[in-house]
């Protein structure tokens, strides 16, 4: 089954999203997703110019050497945008090799070790009051899972926080320059332990609490962090420094039983292997799209289901729902899943472009029976939303000295 064509789209269906469609002579076409938030246009120029020419030609079940061939052999290892490249290409054959073999891709993985997979959604609020309420709502729609983000007093605006937004996939589309955004770790430590305190209160000790930290903290002020929250129990603290530096973790493990996840920026194995191998945290936030694909990430699985670490995919709504169905399949497979980040289905657009019968009940999304990955990519839906430029915000602190995401 020859490849014969590679297409690339960018279309902004509220944010912007990079598809890859890789068709073959047998009339089979395969999907990933290559968005990788503010530096969208460098992956599509990679994959154009560089990674698509390679490829004609070449049988599209060689899944493995295609991943090797675009891995090792383009002599620069690594990177966002030649990982993301890669992570497109990859999704697309594995959703090709599905729909060859009419199975799902959980099956080609090894098969199912479970029969749903549990999903933390995600309570964002203007006040402590408002977030608890959030909360309560999805509990009562069934999720046993929730992460709790409140706006910090004192701060003009908190990433992450909805404010008067209905959803994720309003926020991004106007942002055509960086905005900048202030931080104070003092301010921040005040109103944390608050919600957590208020939120145990108030929601019970029958939920999984989670909160993520967008890497604001030193490593010691993420130690007393993780100390502070111990009594609320919470699943996972996420991203509570930065691990450019692996041993910035053995810091924060030394002080805190409170579990740590991280990795969502991840490229390659090689940026967690320490912190997995030592043993320094909890779960393992990787994303296919980022992550080198499904085959970059059943290698990232496996290695830390080894250490007693287990997977939490991102899924914020800059990855898209092909990267969703991805992470679909290797959740039913992992040995070591843990929980799946699940921001909600998107908007109309959103769904108009990238179809799929996925659903949520109670929490969880069941198994879906569909050949390949499940989701479709619908082209002429894609062109009505052409590609706005749209960047994240810089984070600065309130002296100006800009800070860490
Ligand atoms: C999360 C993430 C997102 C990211 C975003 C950046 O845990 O969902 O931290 O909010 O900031 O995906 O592109
Ligand atoms: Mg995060």
């Amino acid at each position: 089954m020859k490849i014969e064509e590679i297409k690339v789209f960018v279309c902004s269906p509220g944010r912007n999203f990079v598809t890859v469609k890789v068709m073959t002579d047998s009339g089979i076409y395969g999907i990933g997703d290559a968005t990788l938030n503010g530096r969208e246009m460098a992956v599509v120029t990679c994959l154009e110019e560089h990674i698509a020419p390679c490829l004609i030609g070449r049988d599209a079940h060689d899944i493995e050497d295609i991943w090797q061939y675009l891995y090792k052999g383009v002599y620069w290892r690594k990177g966002p945008i030649n990982m993301a490249a890669i992570a497109a290409i990859d999704m697309a054959l594995w959703d090709i090799k599905g729909k060859a073999a009419n199975m799902p891709v959980y099956q080609l993985l090894g098969g199912k070790s479970r029969t749903a997979v549990t999903l933390y959604a995600h309570a964002s609020g203007d006040t402590i009051e408002d977030t608890i309420d959030k909360a309560q709502a999805h509990i009562d729609a069934g999720f046993k899972a929730v992460r709790l983000q409140a706006a910090v007093p004192g701060l003009e605006v908190t990433y992450g926080v909805l404010g008067d937004k209905k959803d994720y996939f309003e926020l991004q589309g106007n942002r055509p320059l960086p905005p900048e955004e202030p931080w104070s770790t003092q301010k921040y430590f005040t109103m944390v332990e608050d919600l957590f305190k208020q939120a145990r209160a108030r929601l019970g000790n029958n939920v999984h609490l989670l909160h993520d930290v967008h890497s604001r903290l030193t490593p010691i002020e993420s130690a007393r962090l993780g100390k502070l929250l111990e009594p609320y129990n919470l699943l996972f603290l996420e991203d509570a420094s930065v691990a450019e530096n692996q041993e910035n973790y053995k810091v924060i493990r030394h002080h805190t039983t409170t579990p740590l996840a991280i990795g969502e920026t991840y490229n390659t194995i090689w940026e967690c292997k320490n912190l997995i191998q030592d043993q320094l945290i909890d779960y393992i936030r990787a994303a296919a799209t980022h992550a080198g694909g499904i085959t970059g990430l059943r290698r990232i699985a496996d290695f830390a289901n080894i250490y007693n670490v287990k997977t939490a995919p991102h899924g914020a709504p800059d990855l898209s729902p092909i990267c969703f169905a991805a992470h679909m399949h290797l959740n039913i497979w992992a040995p070591n899943f843990g929980i799946q980040e699940f921001v909600g289905f998107g908007n109309e657009q959103l769904n108009e472009i990238f179809p799929h019968r996925y659903e949520v009940k109670n929490g969880t999304v069941a198994i879906l029976d569909a050949p390949g990955l499940g989701v479709d990519f619908d082209e002429s839906a894609a062109q009505k939303y052409p590609y706005k430029r749209s960047y994240l915000p810089v984070s600065r602190l309130e002296d100006g000295t800009v800070w860490n995401w």
